[in-house]
């Protein structure tokens, strides 16, 4: 970006690059024991999905054994996946969360 100062010159013209950073895709896997609606909930919950996006990405799941929830910085996907185990553990669910890098 150009900046312009009051006197009319530019005082910034150098784009340095920015580094992004690595990406992580938080991955919920599939069991036999799990009640959909709870999965459901934990996609509306913690992943900000609507019922219909959260129905759709736990029949994903149940079918293809894994799915994608959302795709996060290194901290973030981080805290996803230990709050997503802890609340399934706490409900007595044998539920899993992952991280994979992108
Ligand atoms: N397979 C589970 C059932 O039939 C449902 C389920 C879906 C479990 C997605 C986990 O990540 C999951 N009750």
């Amino acid at each position: 970006h150009e900046h312009s100062h009051e006197h009319g010159l530019a005082v910034e013209t150098a784009r340095p690059e920015v580094a992004r950073p690595p990406l992580f895709q938080v991955v919920l896997l599939n069991d036999d024991f799990t009640p959909m609606d709870f999965v459901i909930e934990v996609l509306r919950g913690f992943f900000g999905m609507d019922q219909e996006r959260a129905v759709q990405v736990m029949l994903h799941v149940h079918t293809r054994g894994k799915g994608v929830c959302g795709v996060f910085t290194r901290e973030v996907a981080e805290t996803k996946v230990t709050q997503v185990n802890e609340y399934s553990r706490s409900h007595q669910h044998p539920l899993l969360c992952t991280m994979e890098k992108m």
